[in-house]
């Protein structure tokens, strides 16, 4: 009953992320857990397993992120969480719709707290990985950039409801419309994982803002797939962003973070081949081909990678890598 993401598995498909499968046909299977579209706005579609993302995909076919369970799904709507869920684990997402709080702020914290206290309801306590989208994600001068405004009401909401795990995550700004959070939780314990190249994000000294940003850079849940989840990771060493202005060399280091990740929780010797779907958030479309061909460059086997446009949260960051592994 382990959940697992059949990214392989799509009939005719190379990933999850380019399945050749129409919308209604992965929705009429039992055993997809949620549809996620680009290049739509963000907003509720009044359908528990299905989400516009408000990202802009930078492809000519119109890829989804697809999940699976291993077993036939029980999905719903309550109030305004979309869920569906097996016996282990549970997908939630939720639209925020910012003009209904006083601030981006408020908004995180109360759509934090009532996601924490769903899926604790529902027993299925611990977060493993989250995904965050929201418009104009650098707006604002100093302490009021958005992006630092979301990660104190995220800060809020984990110190309120005693939440101290904190998930892999990606937070990336969108084309506009609803704030968009959604989640994989599990009853099971994750494992999380920290990069050696990296200053732990929650312990981001006080420049970055009020609140350190509340996740972690992997997580892992132990199974029989054993799929490693990878946080949106960037041209950050230590904490400080590097090579402003100069796409290859943060690709570069982006690619070297997440290779210094993956060595240091595995036993395996070939991290490369850990890879099955890479998300790759581009700041402007016109990184586009130099993205492609950097990555094809460095890819082995099958992995699925999808170009999306987003902006990262950190203004000089020109771009960020997330993805899904298995941990070897
Ligand atoms: C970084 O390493 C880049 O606030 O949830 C990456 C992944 C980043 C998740 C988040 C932010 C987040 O700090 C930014």
């Amino acid at each position: 009953m382990v959940w697992l993401n059949k990214s392989k598995e799509v009939a005719g498909s190379i990933g999850c992320y380019s399945s050749s499968l129409s919308t209604a046909e992965l929705l009429a299977d039992e055993c997809v857990l949620s549809v996620l579209e680009f290049g739509r706005a963000c907003r509720a579609t009044g359908c528990a397993r299905h989400f516009s993302t408000g990202l802009m995909t930078l492809e000519e076919n119109s890829p989804k992120e697809v999940w699976y369970s291993a077993t036939p799904v029980d999905y719903g709507i309550e109030r305004d969480l979309y869920w569906s869920a097996n016996e282990d684990m549970m997908f939630v997402g939720t639209w925020v719709c910012e003009g209904d709080y006083a601030n981006l702020r408020q908004a995180i914290s109360s759509a934090y707290a009532e996601l924490i206290h769903f899926i604790r309801q529902r027993s299925y306590q611990h977060i493993v990985r989250m995904w965050n989208y929201f418009a104009d994600i650098n707006l604002g001068e100093e302490d009021n950039e958005r992006y630092k405004q979301f990660c104190l009401g995220r800060h809020d909401a984990f110190e309120q409801c005693d939440y101290l795990s904190y998930p892999a995550a990606t937070a990336i700004g969108h084309a506009g419309g609803d704030v968009l959070i959604y989640l994989l939780a599990a009853k099971n314990t994750p494992l999380f994982f920290e990069n050696p190249q990296q200053l732990s994000a929650y312990c981001y000294p006080r420049e970055y803002g009020p609140r350190s940003p509340s996740f972690a850079r992997a997580a892992c849940l132990k199974g029989e797939s054993a799929l490693l989840y990878l946080s949106g990771t960037a041209s950050i060493k230590g904490h400080q962003s590097h090579y402003e202005g100069d796409f290859e060399r943060q690709w570069a280091l982006t690619w070297d973070n997440i290779l210094a990740l993956l060595a240091s929780i595995s036993n395996d010797g070939d991290t490369n081949s850990q890879m099955m779907m890479l998300k790759i958030y581009l700041r402007a479309p016109r990184y586009l081909s130099q993205a492609v061909r950097l990555m094809s460059h460095r890819l082995q086997g099958q992995v699925d990678v999808l170009y999306l446009q987003g902006d990262v949260c950190r203004e000089e960051l020109l771009l960020e890598i997330d993805g899904v592994g298995v941990w070897l």
